[in-house]
């Protein structure tokens, strides 16, 4: 697994051929694919790009909503002067389970949607020559899927998905799929801990650091790490695998104005580099400490966004373009900071995220964690007046999801653990914590995560509104309380709004007096609001509306300096299941889906450029 987790790089010693491109592609509704042998070739294909989701790219109703097995299926040359290194296909995500063969044999399985994987192909491959690699997808949801959910099946036999969850369920090669060549001995891990001397005279930017560093690989040589600032010119090395890299002045990575130092790792035999590979790296220290999120020892005010990765036909195929979008649009605004909810987002974004200084609260795939028949709607309690029954008091979610949910953690914290921009963890988005089954559970992947991120970030769950202070009880291993809160939409809606303030307040202060040391941001809040519709006085989903509710939040967050951060939901309009509460997706963007601001993004402007990225 920890190969898979280090990012694709071209070296003195590595290659890349992306696998990206036209693929064969075709419905296993009757999962006969294995047994008729479509690893080899399948009967009846069309073309799909990779990388992208599938469903939007179809006109017909069967396709889109496709619920079950799926293949694709492509040629690969492999190079014959490859033979002499380990050849391996990586799959930045496969959603949401896969199964790789390359000739015809099983090389690779894989289950989770958002984190990579690699099959190793030496022992089955043709060299020199074109072989047929095939993977077999499956994207139905369960309760021992992440996310989680129901696959229904209709009258006729066709397979439904029942997302617990607000987002469409796309599927498919959604990321990048690439052929690597590495050398048999070869680096396979990086761990990186900062640690910063801000002395007195400490100005935000130059500290002596010292970064701890730990380097695993597959053979016995000796190892150096070189580190070279953004000129390129070295300011430090080391020998050893593990060790001490002492930086004197470091630039260091801060809020909206990152530094990033080029670490090159090799393994050598005398002279000779056996293997090299580098990684861009940010040091900063982040913690919480009496009611303040500090990166660099100095307190933030975070600013930004609930997200999704998300657009028009592409779903959520990995756009290179749109993500540049989103990331200029988050300048614009003012923001410093994001949420990936829900799910680890593709490693180009955390490296975005790492050169531009964004904050981000880096999020598992795990949403849906409610006991219900309904779809999300219904899970979460907003709509419906059925009590939920307790998720966690099912015994298959207390050992089988459990076992899934770590497994994944342990993948999200090997992938993401070096990007500086990865601040802070969140392992559940909306889980059912009302119930004292909740809490063993909690408690284990919290020990998970704090025991393997060697940086020991803040972690995290998004709290939902029915489990508010008092009620939810699982808050005690959380390191700062994360809010989703909907006074003003699904409760004290319209002309009700400012009972919504009132509401709010008093959560809040029950809240530090739960947790008096703890700082509290807000990781969602926002109205549905459909672009163009202008109303006055307003209305809900008017454009006038939904700056209404962003004023009265403002005027909540700016009553207690104990709150630490507000992120709306979310940056974008985005697509949902089809449903009465959802007009094509739902539209609490401040951006419209095609990324075009909505007025309620002037009103944040003005505010956020206004609210200083650190105070004091
Ligand atoms: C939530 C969920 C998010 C939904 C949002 C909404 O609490 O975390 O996935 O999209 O509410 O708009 O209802």
């Amino acid at each position: 697994m920890s190969f898979a987790s280090l990012y694709p790089r071209v070296t003195a010693t590595r290659r890349i051929q992306s696998m990206n491109g036209s693929w064969d592609f075709q419905f296993d509704p009757e999962s006969c694919g294995v047994k008729e042998g479509w690893a080899n070739g399948l009967p009846n294909p069309t073309d799909m790009p990779v990388p992208a989701s599938f469903a939007d790219v179809f006109t017909d109703k069967y396709s889109r909503e496709y619920t079950g097995d799926f293949w694709y299926v492509t040629e690969l040359f492999v190079p014959g002067e490859w033979k002499d290194g380990s050849v391996d296909i990586r799959f930045d995500s496969a959603t949401h389970a896969a199964t790789v063969f390359v000739n015809g044999t099983e090389v690779a399985r894989h289950e989770g949607g958002f984190l990579p994987f690699v099959a190793h192909i030496n022992d089955v491959v043709k060299w020199n020559d074109y072989n047929t690699v095939a993977v077999r997808l499956n994207n139905e949801l369960s309760w021992q899927t992440l996310p989680v959910g129901e696959t229904h099946t209709l009258p006729d036999g066709t397979k439904t998905s029942a997302p617990y969850f607000d987002f469409y369920n796309y599927s498919g090669l959604q990321r990048n799929v690439s052929l690597l060549y590495t050398p048999n001995e070869r680096i396979e891990d990086l761990d990186v801990v900062h640690h910063i001397d801000a002395g007195p005279d400490f100005n935000g930017v130059f500290a002596d650091a010292r970064v701890d560093y730990r380097v695993a690989t597959s053979g016995d040589h000796d190892v150096e790490v070189v580190v070279l600032d953004e000129c390129g010119i070295e300011v430090a090395r080391a020998e050893g695998r593990e060790g001490t890299i002492d930086i004197a002045d470091a630039h260091l990575w801060n809020l909206r104005a990152a530094y990033l130092y080029r670490f090159v790792v090799r393994i050598k035999d005398g002279d000779d580099v056996i293997d090299e590979y580098f990684d861009e790296i940010g040091i900063r220290t982040v913690e919480v400490k009496d009611c303040r999120i500090l990166v660099n020892g100095r307190e933030v005010y975070l600013k930004g966004f609930g997200r999704h990765e998300d657009s028009d036909i592409h779903g959520r195929g990995f756009d290179p373009v749109v993500n540049k979008r989103d990331y200029e649009d988050m300048k614009w605004i003012g923001a410093n900071s994001f949420r990936t909810s829900h799910y680890p987002y593709a490693e180009e974004q955390l490296y975005e995220a790492d050169r531009d200084g964004f904050f981000v609260i880096d999020e598992a795939p795990t949403v849906g964690m409610f006991k219900s028949t309904m779809n999300f709607l219904g899970a979460s309690g907003a709509v419906s007046d059925e009590k939920p029954k307790t998720f966690f008091d099912e015994e298959s979610v207390q050992t089988e999801t459990l076992a899934v949910h770590r497994r994944t953690l342990e993948e999200m914290v090997a992938r993401d653990k070096r990007h500086a921009s990865v601040c802070a963890w969140s392992l559940l988005n909306e889980p059912d914590t009302t119930s004292e089954a909740a809490v063993a559970y909690f408690e284990n992947i919290f020990d998970l995560v704090a025991e393997i991120d060697t940086q020991r970030r803040p972690k995290t769950y998004a709290s939902i509104m029915m489990a508010p202070a008092g009620v939810d009880k699982t808050h005690h291993v959380a390191d700062f309380i994360m809010l989703n809160r909907y006074h003003g939409w699904y409760v004290n809606g319209g002309y009700a709004i400012s009972k919504g303030l009132i509401d709010m307040k008093a959560e809040l202060e029950r809240w530090h007096e739960l947790e008096p040391d703890k700082p509290v941001m807000f990781s969602e809040y926002g109205a549905d609001t459909m672009a163009g519709v202008h109303k006055l006085p307003s209305v809900m989903w008017s454009e006038e509306y939904q700056v209404e509710v962003f004023r009265m939040w403002s005027e909540i967050f700016d009553s207690y300096d104990w709150i630490v951060g507000e992120q709306p939901w979310n940056l974008n309009d985005f697509q949902t299941t089809e449903g009465i509460m959802r007009v094509n997706g739902n539209k609490k963007g401040l951006f419209t889906r095609d990324r075009q601001p909505k007025m309620a993004a002037f009103y944040l402007r003005d505010r956020w450029t206004a609210i200083p990225d650190y105070k004091g």
